[in-house]
């Protein structure tokens, strides 16, 4: 690699965590095998086809369902430490609720788990990763509270058969994103369109949820299986548009108090960024409401919510540039829609500074993930945070996947800068996606894998890229140790 970038040199502290991660719906397939029971993703693929980009679905997927093993082989043969999969809720509990055990999808992610294990690998199981089972959708899903207590339920019985061996477990995967898709841009399943009070609502839920699993897990688990609960949240990066502008700076700050605050603040501090509740509270007082759009935690809920992750997942893909609306252009600022958006009240744009990436929401900045990296440390007192998921999207599966390549060497980097430079305490890094597996709405047409599948052939074939091989480079080597 040329000297004259601005790169540093050196390993990451001993013990650093080095892996990849994945999800159920988007690489398992199986979708009605042994007993499983319909998600939310079954039924909104299936129902109408048109809702993904190429009519795909994830009933086959990546087929991991049965290749599993192959799986947890190009993990070994990339150096990996760690595995972040997700259990798929209606595997498990074919109807949402502890009524009815579907021991053959406890077996499967037995199977895996011992896989893994026996391969030197440990496993990190996220419980929500978007594919809740239809039955609870019928309920409304996460709009009713009652899911509080059915997750308790789900979660209780994964850290039951699974927390012996399981040492890292995470109870959701990205309630922005989440929400967001579901309620606002209603493009993710079930695509209902109520962007004004349903994402807070669906948020508000799952805070709880992830509340009454970490006591669960606290007062039935702890002492005897002595492994981590967190929580893995999305953020880009927000930047100021002006850096010398003191309204811009500011803006960036409410960004992101608005994207990860609204979790994190929560999960650390027991309630929703006061800048948040601010804005909220008079948007809603302007659209005529006697009470706030966003809900309010109840005092035990408060409680229980405080304090209540082992460690934070950040899942970091991009950056964004933000700047104050100018009195008259709201109208006309694109991201000024009703909901969160205008909650927020900033005009923000991907930051042009990175290239292009394969989806249109993503720009290749590394610098942000060390920015974000340090609001953390400087918001929540440096809590252990681990990267649950980083990677470039490609529109193709080429295996000379360089910009990919680019894209982890810039983020690991800027990692190392964060752990060392700036002593944020930052304890691992998973690199998504160890395949190129369904993309939610995109279905197959976009990629984050760092193996190709050949969906067409029986065995779903899978071939190292380039990336794969120069991940497998960076985890053996603990970092950059030298110039090369
Ligand atoms: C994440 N954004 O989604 C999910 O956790 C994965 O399941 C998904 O495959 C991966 O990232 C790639 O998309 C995101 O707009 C979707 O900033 C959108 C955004 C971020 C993450």
């Amino acid at each position: 690699m040329a000297n004259n970038d601005d790169s540093f040199y050196h390993v990451f502290p001993k013990g650093f965590i080095w892996g990849m991660a994945n999800s159920a719906y988007q690489t398992e397939g199986g979708w009605k095998a042994d007993g499983k029971g319909e998600s939310i993703w079954d039924r909104f693929c299936h129902e109408d086809a048109s809702r993904i980009k190429d009519s795909s679905n994830g009933d086959v997927a990546m087929d991991s369902y049965t290749k599993y093993k192959e799986d947890v082989k190009l993990l070994k043969d990339m150096n990996a430490k760690m595995y972040r999969f997700s259990i798929s809720w209606p595997r498990v509990l074919p109807k949402g609720t502890s009524e009815l055990v579907n021991e053959a999808g406890i077996d499967y992610y037995n199977r895996l788990i011992d896989e893994l294990l026996a391969n030197g690998i440990e496993p990190c199981v996220t419980l929500f990763h978007w594919d809740l089972p239809q039955p609870l959708q019928e309920m409304n899903g996460w709009l009713n509270e009652e899911l509080v207590q059915f997750f308790a339920e789900y979660a209780r019985l994964c850290f039951s058969r699974f927390g012996d061996r399981v040492k890292y477990f995470i109870t959701f995967n990205e309630p922005w994103v989440f929400s967001m898709k579901v309620y606002d841009f209603a493009t993710f399943a079930p695509a209902i369109k109520e962007p004004l009070e349903s994402p807070y609502k669906a948020v508000h839920t799952m805070l709880k949820s992830h509340a009454v699993a970490y006591q669960i897990y606290k007062n039935e688990f702890k002492d005897k299986q002595k492994g981590k609960v967190g929580f893995s949240v999305d953020s880009s990066n927000y930047g100021p548009k002006d850096p010398s502008s003191p309204t811009d700076l500011e803006a960036a700050d409410k960004a992101f108090q608005f994207r990860l605050g609204w979790i994190v603040n929560p999960l650390i501090n027991g309630d929703y960024p006061p800048i948040m509740k601010e804005s909220i509270a008079q948007q809603s007082k302007l659209e005529g409401r006697s009470t706030s759009r966003l809900p309010v935690f109840d005092p035990e809920s408060s409680t229980i919510l405080k304090g209540s992750i082992d460690f934070l997942g950040l899942n970091y893909y991009t950056a964004e540039l933000v700047t104050t609306i100018k009195a008259g252009e709201e109208a006309n600022c694109p991201t000024n829609t009703p909901g969160w958006n205008r909650d927020l009240g900033l005009d923000r744009i991907r930051d042009p500074n990175g290239k292009l990436c394969g989806v249109w929401w993503q720009r290749d900045v590394p610098t942000g993930l060390r920015n974000t990296l340090n609001w953390i440390k400087k918001q929540y007192g440096n809590p252990p945070v681990i990267i649950t998921e980083n990677g470039r999207a490609e529109s193709d599966d080429r295996l000379e996947d360089d910009d990919r390549i680019a894209y982890f060497r810039g983020h690991i980097n800027e990692t190392l800068k964060a752990v060392l430079l700036d002593s944020c305490d930052v304890q691992g890094y998973l690199g998504w996606c160890l395949l190129d597996v369904f993309e939610w709405s995109d279905g197959y047409t976009v990629g984050f894998g760092v193996h190709r599948v050949d969906r067409t052939s029986q065995e779903k074939t899978r071939t190292p890229k380039k990336s794969a091989k120069y991940l497998a480079q960076i985890f053996k080597e603990n970092g950059f140790p030298d110039k090369q």
